[in-house]
């Protein structure tokens, strides 16, 4: 395929219900909405980049300018055999995965449209439903969480993710295991912790967690490493795991017994593909990651999470949770055991509403080969 144009569309969105991690609470999702043309098709993706560089170092801002000045011009009039040798060709621009994945995985989307498949089809998806859990953010007290729980519970969620923060954190898992029982349950930091509150987070050893995530720092690996070996409770990256290298070492060095994937963080579908692949060869499992997506970049994930090795449920959960109205039509919804469908059309496989996209974008940028 020929990239013949790309547009950018900064679009901001409000959230249903606030969302609080370890680095503070959001109200809304402002993102940047990427569109490759090529061939006369259209590829879609959304970047992951925040308005703040506290998950990871990259921002809207940071993305906007490193996509126009420097990644449209190494794929604007080039032609891609295959989408796999695109974040390859992106390789002189260092670091900037956010913004490389929203080229990359547009290219995705141009290159199954093309050819008239499901995204899934071509990522080497091999299941046409998976499994979905949620992320619910720190609340004001105890009583809330339990109640937002219980209302996820009951939506048929396969699998329940809190958020954790010293001070958020026993407590909080003991209340509820208290209510809830052996429901599946883990836990986020957010890299909240060090290596030095190793015996406070050994306490949670005692409530069965499936893996509490990325308990150190974003760039850490040998003290999870360190860590791990003095928890039962695996430990799960994300944060840390930004390349296929980083995987690679993790794993090496036992610094984690799941991994959390991305796109974003990595790059793109390519590098997650291949984050999964080696997982799988060093038996650990994988699961796929949110970072509250509206529906364009929540159905690319939905089709890369159906591949095999994605094994656990997901923080993909349905489009109400976020936005009403989503800006795709149908939005995606889960089914009462909890199951999300992967979309059957070509290439992502959902309908845009334009006209919520427009009433959306608060800037605009286009360039052409
Ligand atoms: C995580 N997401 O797994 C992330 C963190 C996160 C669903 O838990 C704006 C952009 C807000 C990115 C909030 C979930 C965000 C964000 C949280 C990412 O660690
Ligand atoms: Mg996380």
């Amino acid at each position: 395929m020929r990239i013949e144009r790309l547009r950018l569309r900064l679009i901001r969105l409000p959230l249903v219900a606030f969302f609080e991690t370890s680095f503070g609470r959001v109200y809304d999702k402002t993102f940047v909405l990427v569109t490759l043309e090529g061939e006369g098709v259209e590829g879609l993706s959304e970047c992951v980049a925040d308005v703040d560089p506290y998950y990871s170092s990259e921002t809207n801002t940071t993305a906007w300018h490193v996509i126009k000045e420097f990644l449209a011009p190494l794929v604007l009039g080039r032609t891609f055999k295959d989408p796999r040798h695109v974040f390859p060709a992106l390789a002189r621009v260092r670091g900037h995965n956010m913004a490389k994945a929203a080229i990359e995985m547009a290219c995705w989307d141009l290159a199954a449209r093309g050819q008239n498949v499901p995204l899934s089809r071509l990522l080497g998806g091999t299941r046409d439903a998976i499994p979905s859990g949620v992320s619910i953010g720190i609340q004001d007290s105890h009583e809330q969480l339990a109640q937002r729980i219980e209302t996820e519970l009951a939506a048929g969620y396969r699998r329940i993710k809190i958020k954790i923060k010293p001070g958020w954190d026993i407590g909080v898992v003991e209340m509820v295991r208290a209510r809830f029982g052996s429901i599946p349950l883990m836990v986020d930091a957010n890299a909240a912790y060090t290596l030095g509150d190793a015996a406070h987070l050994a306490a949670l050893d005692r409530f069965g967690l499936m893996m509490i995530e990325q308990p150190l720092e974003y760039d850490d690996i040998r003290d999870h490493a360190e860590l791990q070996r003095r928890l039962d409770t695996p430990i799960c990256l994300d944060e840390s795991i930004h390349s296929v290298r980083a995987a690679e070492e993790a794993l090496a060095l036992g610094a984690c017994r799941i991994i959390n994937i991305k796109p974003g963080r990595l790059g793109g579908h390519g590098e997650s593909v291949r984050v999964h692949d080696v997982s799988a060869t060093n038996g650990i499992p994988v699961w796929h990651g949110g970072m509250l997506e509206s529906g364009i970049g929540r159905t690319h994930n939905i089709h890369l999470a159906s591949l095999p090795n994605f094994s656990l449920p997901g923080d993909i959960a349905a489009s109400k949770r976020y936005f009403v109205p989503d800006l795709i039509e149908p939005p995606i919804e889960v089914d009462p055991d909890g199951m999300v469908r992967v979309p059957t059309g070509p290439g992502i496989g959902v309908n845009v509403d334009w006209d919520r996209v427009a009433a959306a974008t608060v800037e605009h940028y286009e360039v052409k080969a």
